[in-house]
């Protein structure tokens, strides 16, 4: 998400465009239908700074993030939702008025850098000084300009047109087509068609490409002005930690679950060398991004049937068990709220039915990408989402549902505390959630009849790990090809080699066809030209593993965890509620200790949690020729 609008207010789930900003800054003069009643950001003070002033200070931007915050919201909506000439000029418009405003409120904030201040009050006035997401400079026009460029960037991620057999394809049946064609020529075809959006020539003679390069000069400039060394520093600067160690952090993490994923890229490779042959698959080179069942082989869920172990299945297939029982999407949201509810949440509010998108409207151009939002800082909460029925979507449903009881829980903190207590803390509720879909709970709510016999259960493990094991890699390449961008380690000239370097080394795989320098296959992933943050997600998938197994201890359950449900546990519900409603009001260790008992992240539930799996790889691994 590129705001604080989006950060704070949507909360981590709303990755929208262009919003540059966020909650709370609004000039209120600039916004003629929000009245604020505020006049000018004050101008800087003479004199020490005082704890009144400082509280004065406060009080104006949470004001700001709460008034403002929801118009931009409201705008960003109706943009995201119908995306046309006219609401993208209103975005883009609204989106540099928060940026202006954000700016404008982190330089007021280092008026406080040598105050001695109460906890809570210091707190925010840090996050304030890093609520932008993409800060401008504070020269004329800056604002503005930024502003256009996230606008066209998304506008031109959502809305790009592909062509297949002569045929204009939604976007949405292209990625789907990843999961279910097994025709490697049909798969680079789709696969190659969707990376030439970032590089289509507008008629002004810009492209993505063009527009993300310009962008990161201007925000880098912002970002400099607010005392960072570039954008990658402060995004890097919002976990509570120094940004180096908060690098060395991810690293470490990623040093505990990478043995499992190197299981698993060696078994994978050898079963698609089985489907597909010596060719298309050699045994000792890095696998074709286009057969891993996804656009960005970042899940590999859907070749779960290439892959399966003989001797085991999951016993069901989640995608035909919903198609069976005439679920559409709807009754795949409501089931979802069902599990919330059954931990003790209140239902989702009439509104969230009236007003979400849950599939994608016809006769108009729409954002597909999944976000979750909340319009109002307090009931207003919404989907947005182009649902189609399959077990991709079942989890995506939980995992923006996720975000929506967080962005509810928290409503009543200040604005500057709307947020998860880190990024990763957003995507991981509803996904941790989503963990506790196991064959008993498919059972109870009527979708199996019977539950596979446990001795099975190695073909259950291969499929959460071909989602969240196969995903860690790029989870933390995303920004780390961004950090090298921002730091200029990268330029447009190296951009795709850069990017095909780092998709090597960590995700052990290779572009189909030959990628020359002018590409721009970054760009075909939502979040890089909407500009939100990724290794929320790899952190994400390293948390819901320690919450789940938090949450099952809580619930006495004694087996194996990937066989735990805490569906119906009131007393989970309970702790994580408590642990939602702080939002980021307190460093994220703390929330982490209130519902793990442990204040650090660790890797090591992950281990846990696939140990069976892992004897199982290494055994089928035994002499074949590992790693790239
Ligand atoms: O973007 C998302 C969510 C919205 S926050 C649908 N996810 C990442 C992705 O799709 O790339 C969830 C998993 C990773
Ligand atoms: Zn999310």
């Amino acid at each position: 998400m590129t705001s604080i609008h989006l950060r704070r207010l949507l909360g981590a789930g709303a990755a929208l465009s262009v919003l540059a900003f966020a909650a709370s800054c609004s000039q209120p003069e600039a916004v003629g239908s929000l009245s604020t009643g505020e006049t000018e950001t004050a101008a800087p003070q003479s004199g020490p700074a005082t704890v009144n002033e400082a509280q004065a200070f406060i009080e104006k931007v949470e004001k700001f993030y709460r008034e403002f915050g929801e118009y931009s919201a409201r705008i960003a909506w109706v943009n995201a939702t119908y995306i046309n000439y006219d609401t993208d000029w209103l975005n883009t418009q609204v989106s540099a008025e928060g940026t202006e405003m954000g700016v404008k409120f982190a330089n007021e904030a280092k008026r406080f850098n040598d105050l001695e201040l109460p906890a809570d009050m210091r707190r925010k006035i840090e996050l304030i000084k890093l609520g932008l997401n993409l800060p401008a400079p504070e020269r004329p026009g800056a604002a503005k300009e930024l502003s256009e460029i996230n606008t066209r960037m998304s506008s031109a991620y959502a809305t790009g047109k592909i062509e297949l057999d002569g045929a204009q394809v939604p976007r949405v049946d292209l990625e789907e087509m990843m999961g279910t064609v097994r025709d490697p020529q049909r798969l680079q075809e789709i696969w190659t068609k969707w990376r030439e959006v970032p590089v289509a020539e507008r008629a002004d003679g810009g492209t993505m490409k063009s527009d993300y390069a310009a962008m990161v000069k201007v925000a880098n400039e912002g970002a400099v002005e607010l005392g960072f060394d570039d954008v990658g520093t402060m995004w890097r600067a919002r976990y509570d930690l120094p940004p180096a160690e908060f690098a060395a952090e991810t690293d470490r993490l990623w040093g505990q679950v990478k043995p499992l994923y190197d299981e698993l890229h060696c078994h994978v490779r050898a079963k698609l060398n089985d489907k597909y042959g010596d060719d298309i698959v050699p045994l000792d080179q890095p696998i074709r991004a286009d057969l891993l069942g996804n656009m960005w082989a970042q899940s590999w869920l859907n070749i779960y049937d290439l892959v399966a172990p003989g001797d085991a299945d999951p016993g069901y297939d989640l995608t035909a068990l919903l198609k069976d029982n005439g679920y559409d999407a709807v009754k795949m949201v409501k089931t979802g709220e069902a599990f919330f509810s059954s931990l003790g949440f209140e239902p989702l509010p009439d509104t969230f039915w009236e007003r979400s998108q849950i599939t994608k409207p016809e006769g108009r151009e729409a954002a597909c990408h999944a976000s979750a939002w909340n319009l109002d800082g307090a009931e207003d909460i919404r989907i947005k989402m182009c649902t189609k029925v399959n077990a991709d979507d079942f989890q995506t449903v939980h995992h923006e549902l996720g975000h929506n009881y967080y962005q509810r829980a928290y409503k009543d903190q200040s604005p500057i505390f709307w947020g998860g207590a880190n990024g990763g803390f957003h995507e991981a509720i509803g996904d941790m959630v989503a963990l506790s879909i196991t064959p008993e709970y498919l059972k109870q709510i009527g979708l199996l009849d019977e539950t596979p016999d446990a001795s099975k259960d190695v073909g259950l493990l291969m499929s959460v790990a071909l989602e969240k094991i196969a995903f860690q890699p790029f989870g933390l390449l995303m920004d780390k090809w961004r950090w090298q961008v921002f730091s200029g380690e990268l330029t447009p000239e190296t951009y795709n080699d850069g990017w095909w370097a780092l998709r090597t080394q960590y995700q052990g795989i290779r572009p189909p066809v030959e990628r020359s320098a002018d590409y721009f296959d970054p760009g075909g992933k939502y979040h890089i030209p909407n500009n939100v943050s990724y290794t929320r997600y790899f952190i994400a998938n390293i948390l819901q593993f320690q919450f789940h197994k938090a949450a099952c201890e809580m619930a006495d359950w004694e087996g194996p965890l990937h066989r735990c449900s805490v569906y119906g546990s009131k007393e989970v519900g309970e702790k994580f509620n408590a642990m939602l409603e702080m939002g980021q009001s307190e460093p994220w260790p703390e929330a982490l200790e209130a519902f793990t008992g442990s204040a650090e992240m660790d890797g090591s539930a992950v281990v846990a949690y696939f140990e069976p799996l892992m004897d199982y790889l290494k055994e089928q691994n035994e002499g074949r020729q590992c790693g790239w």
